[in-house]
């Protein structure tokens, strides 16, 4: 495709090449990161292509960071955490990325701005890099890409990486997949929350944090912090030697921020310790190439001119009761196998 349809003046900056992206994000250049970011963010093919290419050298040179994974509900107060959070983060020496997964199913229109002007003091720090991204619709409110800007974030050198999800069921699920810890945050006074679907992204919880524990709050913050633990003590152990904790957090006195820091870094020297960091890696790449492959088949069956031929005829066969949905699937099947 040409660019000759611009109107003068409005020439795209050129696309750099894969070897001045990768030596950028290696070298620190955090433009150079966010570009590669959106670059594998794309839908277009030609886009696609060369970040994996992107993508496959950076792997090569990653390094092991310190991935945690925050959720929780709406207004739970994740991006205020994760700004206090990183303060003491950055104090200890090390530098932070934070990747904010922005539903954009929610009506907030423009709330990845809201997001950033959250986190208004960390995204000031040279040490620590923000990326929201669009989930675009993508089912659980988790960025398709997220593992994939893991990786790069990782080749530019960041020794903690931050995932803010929304906890609505089925992204803390798959974020799991992806992080070494996830902490789950929960607002005073939501207890009863634990009979429902809560109780699912409890299971995979390495530490609970009560959140805005200041203030009026305070008492009922107490009260949730017992219900929570009383309700951990009926989990199943998701890992023999680690002990899950509930924290009574503020993001504005910081209040507990410090005692969440020093939990999550005793796990990870103990999954050092016992060699389990890099079995965690290995199951994380694992996923990863499952999760890729999946995406991969699924655009091949439903973009093959054949399958795309015959769908709407099956469809409507399926819908009017000539053909059972089980023969309509193999019949689909059948016509994508049979020309490869
Ligand atoms: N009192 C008090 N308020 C807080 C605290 N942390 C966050 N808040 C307030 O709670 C509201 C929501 O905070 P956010 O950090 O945006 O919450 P979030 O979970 O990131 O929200 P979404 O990303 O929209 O799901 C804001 O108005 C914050 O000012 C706290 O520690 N104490
Ligand atoms: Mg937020």
């Amino acid at each position: 495709m040409s660019s000759s349809g611009m109107p003068p003046g409005n020439t795209r900056r050129s696309e750099p090449d894969v070897d001045t992206i990768v030596g950028g994000i290696l070298g620190g250049d955090r433009l150079m990161l966010s570009r590669a970011i959106t670059l594998i963010e794309s839908q277009k093919p030609e886009h696609q292509q060369k970040a994996h290419e992107v993508l496959d050298r950076c792997l090569k040179h990653k390094t092991d960071s310190i991935r945690i994974g925050i959720t929780g509900s709406p207004g739970a107060g994740k991006s205020t955490f994760i700004e206090a959070l990183g303060e003491i983060i950055i104090r200890s020496g090390l530098s932070l990325a934070v990747l904010a997964i922005d539903p954009s199913s929610r009506q907030t229109r423009g709330s990845i701005l809201g997001d950033k002007a959250r986190m208004e003091k960390l995204s000031g720090r040279k040490e620590a890099f923000i990326r929201p991204t669009a989930s675009s619709g993508h089912l659980g409110g988790l960025s398709p890409k997220t593992h994939e800007t893991i990786v790069l974030c990782e080749a530019a050198g960041y020794d903690v990486i931050i995932v803010e999800t929304v906890g609505v069921g089925q992204s803390e699920v798959e974020v799991d997949t992806m992080v070494d810890f996830i902490l789950l945050l929960m607002l005073p006074g939501s207890g009863d929350e634990l009979q429902g679907i809560k109780r699912g992204i409890m299971e995979i919880a390495d530490a609970i944090a009560i959140t805005k524990s200041d203030g009026a709050q305070e008492g009922i913050a107490a009260l949730s912090k017992t219900e929570f633990e009383a309700a951990l003590r009926m989990l199943p152990a998701k890992y023999p030697f680690w002990h899950r904790q509930v924290f009574l957090t503020s993001a504005l006195t910081e209040k507990g921020i410090t005692e969440v820091w020093e939990n999550i870094s005793d796990f990870i020297r103990e999954i050092r310790n016992k060699g389990m960091f890099e079995e965690k890696r290995r199951e994380q790449l694992k996923s990863l190439l499952y999760r890729v492959l999946e995406e991969m088949l699924k655009k091949e069956f439903f973009t093959h001119p054949e399958v795309t031929r015959l769908k709407e005829d099956v469809e409507h066969q399926v819908l009017s009761a000539e053909l059972s949905p089980f023969s309509g699937a193999e019949t689909l099947m059948k016509a994508f196998t049979r020309l490869r």
